[in-house]
């Protein structure tokens, strides 16, 4: 009966796009508990609430649902061939140029749920996908979905690293699957690669650094990392980019997660600053860039201005450190016009320094122009 309820979670699943379905035990894991403890401890999310009691619960699928006795591990592909690029375009990641894929993801193991309920005779279902509190990617290397990658990521074979992690906790004993005992070996691909330093080799990622991180948070962007951002706007792929079995899996999402249009997928950086709710709300509230807000993606679009150096987006800039309602936002449109140092630029942030009534954008003002400041003997190298 068991292994029939299985069979019958699998063949849903796939059914429904999912690339590979395994099956791991309930039971707590003392070994990715460690792992997290160890990862919160040396301060790796600082911008994400986790403690050890969060390691403690993510690394418990009994938290989730109380009697628990399996997961049922989902990797569902997502890999589409990448926008057409451009110059003062930005670059967004594979994840979040589609629709938003909680949605998919969750009409997926909400199926997988209901048929597993349905052989039962009543609920033993509870599904997860990415916001609840539990370590994915733990899970499904358990499960034998994969191996987590030195990016960090769980790599499945023949599907690769771009595949979307979902689970279906239930309180029924279904075979287990076994785990993979595979490796990145020597391959350090991704650790090379990585613009910001933020993988250290060791399969730990210091996520304060990593631009994925950089460019969702809600607050102002280390100026030091700035310059290590590019041009990208949403996410980065450049680790998984690069994995040799994520580029040999190809682009296996299919057509449902193409970009929903070129200004979803690489949009125009002036446009971008200018971005306003109501364009905001129609063209990426539909996508996973929806989530936090459009003052951060034209904060965004000025931090990958700042790193174009393209002085005919002086004016744009200079309109946006001195009216963009966000100061998060002027701020960083002060960094990048700094950067940019031409006369037009220094004009501008000189202009609106005596203006600015925020303390953080005045700041930020003073910061950009302290490269220009030329004392008595010095030359500015600008
Ligand atoms: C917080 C978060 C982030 C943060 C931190 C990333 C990170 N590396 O933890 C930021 C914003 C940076 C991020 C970025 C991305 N994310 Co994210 N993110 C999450 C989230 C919500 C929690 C992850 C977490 O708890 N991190 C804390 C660390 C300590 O735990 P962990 O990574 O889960 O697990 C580690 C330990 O368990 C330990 N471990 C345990 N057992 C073992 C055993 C061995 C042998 C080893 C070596 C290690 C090990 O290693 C694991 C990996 O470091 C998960 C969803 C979820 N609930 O799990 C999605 C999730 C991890 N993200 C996902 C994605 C797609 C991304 C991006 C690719 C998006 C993008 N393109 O920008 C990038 C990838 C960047 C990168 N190189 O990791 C997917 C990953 C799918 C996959 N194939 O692995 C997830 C699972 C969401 C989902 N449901 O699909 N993300
Ligand atoms: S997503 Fe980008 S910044 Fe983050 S670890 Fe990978 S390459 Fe580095
Ligand atoms: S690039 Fe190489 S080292 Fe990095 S995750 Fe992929 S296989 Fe592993």
């Amino acid at each position: 009966m068991s292994e029939a309820i299985k069979q019958l979670a699998v063949r849903t699943a796939l059914e429904l796009g999912a690339g590979a379905v395994r099956v791991t035990s309930a039971r707590a894991d003392e070994e990715s508990r460690r792992r997290m403890q160890a990862a919160f401890a040396r301060r790796d999310f600082l911008c994400w609430s986790y403690d050890d009691e969060y390691a403690r619960r993510a690394t418990d699928p009994r938290e989730l649902c109380r009697g628990a006795r399996s997961v049922v591990c989902i990797a569902l592909p997502y890999a589409a061939p990448a926008p057409r690029a451009g110059p003062l375009r930005g670059r967004v990641s594979n994840y979040a140029w589609s629709a938003d894929y909680h949605r998919r993801l969750r009409v997926l193991l909400d199926a997988v749920a209901h048929a597993i309920d349905e052989a039962a005779g009543k609920r033993v279902t509870t599904v997860a996908c990415d916001t609840r509190p539990l370590a994915e990617r733990a899970l499904a290397a358990r499960a034998g979905l994969g191996w987590i990658g030195k990016h960090t990521n769980l790599i499945s074979p023949g599907l690769g690293s771009f595949v979307f992690l979902g689970e279906v906790v239930t309180t029924l004993e279904l075979p287990q699957d076994e785990s993979l005992a595979k490796t990145c070996g020597s391959c350090a691909r991704c650790v090379e690669v990585c613009p910001t330093q933020a993988l250290r080799g060791d399969y730990t990622i210091d996520a304060n650094r990593c631009i994925s991180d950089l460019t969702q948070r809600t607050g102002a962007i280390p100026i030091s990392m700035r310059p290590l951002i590019g041009d990208w706007v949403w996410g980065c792929d450049l680790c998984q980019l690069v994995c040799p079995p994520t580029r040999e899996a190809g682009p296996l999402g299919g057509a449902h997660w193409a970009p929903l249009d070129q200004e979803v997928g690489r949009p125009a950086l002036v446009d971008l600053l200018r971005l306003r709710s109501s364009a905001f709300k129609k063209r990426f509230e539909p996508t996973a860039m929806g989530w936090r807000g459009a003052a951060v993606l034209r904060r965004n679009a000025a931090v990958a201005l700042g790193n174009a150096l393209d002085r005919s987006t002086v004016g744009p800039l200079a309109e946006s450190l001195r009216g963009d309602p966000h100061p998060m936002v002027r701020g960083h449109a002060a960094w990048a016009l700094g950067r940019i140092g031409s006369p037009a630029a220094l004009a501008a942030l000189r202009g609106q320094s005596n203006m600015e009534r925020s303390d953080e954008v005045r700041a930020e003002i003073s910061m950009a122009l302290q490269p220009f400041h030329s004392s008595p003997g010095v030359c500015s190298t600008r």
